[in-house]
C-alpha cells in the first residue's frame, strides 16, 4: 500500500492539495503524468509533467491523450515527492480553446526571479495557430500559483516547447511540428526575438518531438524522441552553438519495452549526477495514453557522448530502511520462480507486489539506507497460502543474514515482525529470498 500524506491546514486544502509521495519508478503514484520536465531550482528538482486523464463521452477524445491541467512535483532527495498540486488549468487560460483537452507536454525555467511556465495547447482564435501554439505562464515561485499570458507567443505554431538559456544570457525556444523549431527569446521571456528556423541536421524519416536542448562542457546536445522503427526511441544530436548545426550522435534510451508509442524526457544535473526524467506506461499497460513518468542515471563517456540508459523500476534516489521498501520496484530479480503483479488490477494505483514461487527466488533493491541507529526488527506484508519463509540478506545473494521470516499460510495479507540476527549499518543491497517452494506474495518490508 502507498502512504499518502494530506496537509493538516485547512487553509491550504482551499489553495492547493499537497501531497507526499514515496516514489521509485514510476515517480508518480496518485495519477497518470507524462512528458516530464525536470528543472533543478535551487537545492529541489522540480518536475512539470503533462497530467493523462481518461477521456469520457463530453471530455476529451476517447482513445485519444486527454489532458485539461498541470501539477508540479519536487523532491530534495529524489525519493519523497511532493506533488504541489495543479498550477494551470485549461479553464484558467484566457485563450485556450476549452473543449480541446490538449494542454500537452510542458517545460519551465527560472529568469531574473520570475519562473516561466510553457504550455502548447489548442487555441480558440484559429489566427493563432491552426492546431497547436505555446503558452506562458508566470510565477514568483517554482510551485506557482502561475498567472497565465493573456494571449500565447506570437508565431510560433507546434507543440513540446522547450527553453534554453546559454551561458551569454540569450534565451531559446524549441519545439516541435513533424520538424524541430527553434528561435532567439527576448529578455521578457514571452515574445520570440528572431523567426523560427529548423534545427539539422536531424533525421529525415520518422517523426521527431519532444526537443529538449542542454550544454556541457561547450557542446550543445539536442535531444528528442524519434520514431526509427515503429515507437520512439530517445536518441541526441550534438553542435557548437544552440541553434545547431547539430549532428546526429546516438540512442539515449531505446524504445518502451511495454510499447508505449510515446517517449518524453529531460536531462539535468542533480548534485554530481545527470539523470534521465522519461515516461512509461506503468499503471496503463494495455492503453499507451495514460502514462507515468520515471528517472533513471544518466552518464557521460569522457569523449562526451552519452551512454545509453536502460528503464528500471528502481529508478533514482536513495531509500530509508524505516519506510515501506517497495521491493517490487527491484533493482535485480532472479531468473526463475520471480515475478512482479498489480495488488489489485481493478485499481492499479495501489501499485505492485513481489511473487517468488520457487525456493532460491530472490529480489534485489538497492540502496537502503539504515543510517546508524540499530534497527531492531524487520517487518513484512505478506500472503502465502501454504506458508514459507522468507529470508532477508545484505551485501550479496549470499551476504550476512538479517532475519528468517515465517509467514504462515492464509488467505489473507498479514504484516510479520521478526527480530534481526544482526545489523549492517550504512547504505546497504537488499535481499529477499525465498525459503520454500511454496508461493509467496510480498507487498513490502520495513525495519525499525
Ligand atoms: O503528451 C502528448 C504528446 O505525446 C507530447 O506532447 C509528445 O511529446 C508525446 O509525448
Amino acid at each position: 500500500m502507498r502512504k499518502h500524506i494530506l496537509p493538516v491546514c485547512w487553509y491550504l486544502l482551499l489553495v492547493s492539495i499537497t501531497i507526499q509521495l514515496h516514489a521509485q519508478n514510476p515517480l508518480v503514484r496518485n495519477q497518470y503524468s507524462a512528458d516530464p520536465s525536470a528543472r533543478v531550482f535551487g537545492d529541489r528538482v522540480y518536475v512539470y509533467p503533462s497530467h493523462d486523464i481518461l477521456a469520457t463521452e463530453g471530455r476529451g477524445r476517447v482513445g485519444w491523450f486527454c489532458m485539461e491541467d498541470y501539477h508540479v512535483f519536487s523532491s530534495a532527495n529524489l525519493t519523497d515527492w511532493t506533488d504541489h498540486g495543479m498550477i494551470v488549468h485549461q479553464h484558467k487560460v484566457p485563450w485556450v480553446k476549452p473543449d480541446s483537452y490538449s494542454m500537452w507536454a510542458p517545460d519551465c525555467i527560472y529568469r531574473n526571479g520570475k519562473y516561466y511556465f510553457y504550455f502548447p495547447t489548442t487555441p480558440k482564435d484559429t489566427s493563432y495557430a491552426r492546431g497547436f501554439t505555446i503558452g506562458v505562464a508566470i510565477s514568483d515561485k517554482p510551485e506557482g500559483p502561475f498567472v497565465p499570458q493573456p494571449a500565447p507567443i506570437l508565431n510560433v505554431r507546434g507543440i513540446d516547447p522547450n527553453v534554453f538559456i546559454d551561458k551569454n544570457g540569450q534565451a531559446y525556444l524549441y519545439w516541435s511540428q513533424g520538424n524541430i523549431y527553434g528561435a532567439k527569446l527576448k529578455e521578457n521571456m514571452v515574445e520570440l526575438a528572431s523567426d523560427p528556423v529548423v534545427l539539422g541536421e536531424l533525421p529525415n524519416k520518422g517523426l521527431k518531438e519532444g526537443p529538449y536542448l542542454f550544454e556541457r562542457n561547450g557542446i550543445y546536445y539536442l535531444t528528442y524522441p524519434h520514431v526509427e522503427n515503429k515507437t520512439e526511441r530517445l536518441e541526441y544530436a550534438v553542435g557548437n552553438t544552440p541553434l545547431g548545426p547539430f549532428k546526429f550522435t546516438g540512442v539515449i534510451m531505446d524504445e518502451s519495452p511495454t510499447g508505449c508509442w510515446t517517449n518524453h524526457h529531460s536531462i539535468i544535473q542533480f548534485k554530481d549526477q545527470w539523470y534521465l526524467f522519461y515516461h512509461h506506461n506503468d499503471y496503463s499497460p494495455t492503453f499507451d495514453k495514460a502514462r507515468s513518468i520515471r528517472a533513471d542515471s544518466l552518464f557521460f563517456n569522457t569523449d562526451g557522448t552519452i551512454q545509453k540508459v536502460l528503464p528500471t523500476y528502481r529508478g533514482i534516489g536513495v531509500t530509508n530502511a524505516q519506510t515501506q521498501i517497495q521491493i517490487d520496484r527491484y533493482s535485480h530479480i532472479s531468473d526463475k520462480g520471480a515475478s512482479i503483479a498489480f495488488l489489485d488490477t481493478a485499481n492499479k494505483f495501489q501499485g505492485w507486489k513481489t511473487v517468488l514461487d520457487a525456493a532460491g527466488a530472490w529480489v534485489q533493491y538497492n540502496s537502503v539506507d539504515f543510517g546508524k541507529k540499530n534497527p531492531k526488527s524487520v517487518m513484512v506484508r505478506a500472503l502465502s497460502q501454504a506458508g514459507n519463509t522468507l529470508q532477508i540478506r545484505v551485501q550479496g545473494i549470499n551476504g550476512p543474514v538479517l532475519a528468517d521470516i515465517p509467514v504462515t499460510g492464509g488467505n489473507d495479507w498479514q504484516v510479520v515482525k521478526m527480530s534481526l540476527l544482526q545489523f549492517k549499518p550504512g547504505r546497504q543491497n537488499l535481499f529477499v529470498i525465498s525459503k520454500e517452494n511454496n508461493r509467496i506474495e510480498i507487498d513490502w518490508t520495513s525495519f525499525e
